[in-house]
């Protein structure tokens, strides 16, 4: 019997690779070259399945152009580059990779936003450029974290996380909004109460993004969410970059209203809005929020259980384990 083929876009483990050629004849990218949508197009001509990246944009004309096209598996929990209702239309099964991300993520979150409060990034280069000659009692002062608000806007499984090593780690109180409230079950041992947008950003002394990107959350903060914050706070972004206007958020910043940002995601990235690389107030990052080993092996691992599923073979045949659309099954 032959094969399904598949792609897999981008490099990921040799481990991996192995894996799926065990039930597919598999197109890797072991030299992983970024291909433009043309060649991504060429590429999946006649494949079944395909271990995509946030990098693979996957919309209605590329499946109208690859009809054979089945399963999309995203590794990543983020899946705002696969238009879902497009794929459930054609019965494609979409999936992501939730909860093995989790408190990698957070970890980042919350270390960016310890970097952005405490000024350690800043710190580190005006360090390296030579110019620290002296003590002084209010050289990089800055707002504490221990014991201030964290406000978090999207409670999910990273919110959380994030959440519990504020309330238990550094006695911060937790502020969140959400679509949804937690159980109170969830809610207690944060001691976190979920507020109303407008009370989260006029409350929090460190403001987290974690909510999922959409055409609904474009610019969810702009120069009016901008305005409503403390004077002083933070703000940092591990979701993605498109949640925040770059712009308004450079205004603020050089103006001294919002102390200082933390960023792992930017709207065109990979390249960075230059009004945010010239400010000293910004902790950036390459969007490393889930970067351990351990868990981008988790991730990949995950990605290739839900295409073997998607395609039909091995235990959980016919019913990937994070499928986003299960519409399609019926
Ligand atoms: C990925 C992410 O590394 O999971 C997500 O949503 O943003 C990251 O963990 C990135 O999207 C690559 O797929």
């Amino acid at each position: 019997m032959t094969k399904p083929r598949v792609l897999v876009a981008r490099k990921v483990f040799p481990e991996v690779v192995e894996r799926l050629r065990a039930h597919f004849e598999v197109e890797d990218n072991a030299d992983d070259t970024i291909h433009p949508r043309e060649q991504l197009l060429a590429r999946l001509q006649g494949k079944s399945g395909a271990l995509i990246t946030g990098s693979e944009r996957i919309d209605a004309a590329l499946l109208d152009a690859c009809p054979q096209l089945r399963a999309v598996c995203n590794m990543a929990v983020g899946y705002n580059n696969i238009d879902v209702a497009a794929c459930s239309a054609r019965k494609v099964m979409a999936t992501n990779t939730p909860g093995v991300l989790t408190e990698t993520t957070a970890d980042l979150g919350f270390a960016l936003m310890m970097a952005a409060a405490r000024r350690i990034t800043e710190g580190e280069r005006y360090l390296r450029a030579g110019r620290w000659d002296r003590w002084s009692y209010d050289m990089f002062v800055a707002p504490d974290v221990h014991g201030s608000t964290l406000g978090i806007l999207g409670m999910g499984r990273i919110g959380q996380a994030i959440a519990r090593r504020g309330a238990l780690g550094f006695g911060m109180k937790v502020l969140y909004h959400n679509r949804s409230r937690l159980e109170p079950a969830l809610e207690a041992p944060l001691g976190a109460r979920w507020v109303d947008k407008g009370t989260l950003l006029r409350e929090s002394d460190h403001l987290v993004l974690v909510l999922p990107y959409s055409g609904e959350t474009h610019h969810t903060i702009g120069a009016a969410e901008l305005a409503l914050m403390k004077r002083g706070a933070t703000l940092t972004n591990i979701a993605r970059g498109g949640l925040v206007d770059e712009e308004a958020l450079a205004r603020a910043l050089r103006s001294g209203s919002l102390a200082a940002a933390g960023l792992d995601v930017f709207e065109g990235e990979p390249k960075v809005n230059p009004a945010l690389l010239a400010l000293d107030n910004v902790a950036l990052t390459p969007h490393i929020g889930s970067a351990s080993l351990a868990t981008r092996r988790a991730m990949a691992d995950l990605a290739a259980d839900n295409l073997i599923a998607a395609l039909g073979f091995g235990p959980q045949a016919g019913r990937p384990p994070s499928l986003l659309n299960p519409e399609v099954l019926g």
